[in-house]
C-alpha cells in the first residue's frame, strides 16, 4: 500500500488541542492506518502576518484510498473541526495538506503532488524529517536537503 504524509496546521482556538484530536481522527480515516506522527512544533507563521503562531505536525499513512478521495476525507476532517474557508490563509482552527502520496507526481487545479511549496516551509520539513529521515521529495530530492535554505524559519518542538 502507498504511504501517504499528510501536514497538520491550526492557530486558532488552543491549537495543540485542534492537532492532538486531528491525529486521533487520523486514526479512523477508512482504508488506512495512520504508521507514525511526530511531535508537535511551535511555528511562526510563514508568508502571513500578523497571526498567532501556528502549530504544526506531519503524519504517515498506509492507504488504499486513491489520492483524490484520500483529500476528501481530509477536507471532511478539516470541516468537522469548523474550518471556515473566508480567506486564503485566513487563521484556521485545523488545515490538512496532502504533502506525499507514495512518489506520484500530480498537477491538478485540486490537487498538486509533491505539494508544491512544502520544501521551503520548516514547518514540515522538520515534523517530516522526524518521522522520515531519508525521505525524498519526488522531483527535488532529498528533503533534508532543504532544511538548511528555510533555517532562518522559527520553529520550537514542543516537549510531549
Ligand atoms: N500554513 C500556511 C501558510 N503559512 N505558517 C506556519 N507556520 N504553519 C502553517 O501551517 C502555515 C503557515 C498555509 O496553509
Ligand atoms: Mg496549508
Ligand atoms: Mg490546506
Amino acid at each position: 500500500m502507498p504511504l501517504a504524509f499528510v501536514a497538520l496546521g491550526a492557530n486558532l482556538a488552543d491549537p495543540v488541542a485542534q492537532v492532538r484530536a486531528a491525529l486521533e481522527a487520523l486514526t479512523r480515516l477508512p482504508d488506512s492506518r495512520l504508521l507514525r506522527a511526530s511531535s508537535l512544533y511551535r511555528t511562526a507563521p510563514v508568508g502571513i502576518h500578523g497571526q498567532p503562531d501556528f502549530i504544526n505536525a506531519v503524519a504517515v499513512l498506509e492507504t488504499s484510498l486513491p489520492p483524490d478521495s484520500l483529500l476528501s476525507a481530509l477536507f471532511e476532517i478539516e470541516a468537522q473541526f469548523g474550518r471556515r474557508r473566508d480567506f486564503r490563509h485566513a487563521p484556521r482552527t485545523l488545515d490538512l495538506d496532502l504533502l506525499l502520496y507514495g512518489d506520484e507526481t500530480l498537477d491538478t487545479p485540486g490537487l498538486q503532488l509533491p505539494h508544491p511549496r512544502m520544501h521551503l516551509r520548516a514547518f514540515v520539513l522538520a515534523p517530516l524529517l522526524e518521522i522520515a529521515p531519508d525521505c525524498a521529495i519526488p522531483g527535488r530530492g532529498s528533503a533534508a536537503a532543504w532544511l538548511p535554505a528555510v533555517s532562518m524559519q522559527p520553529i520550537e518542538k514542543l516537549a510531549t
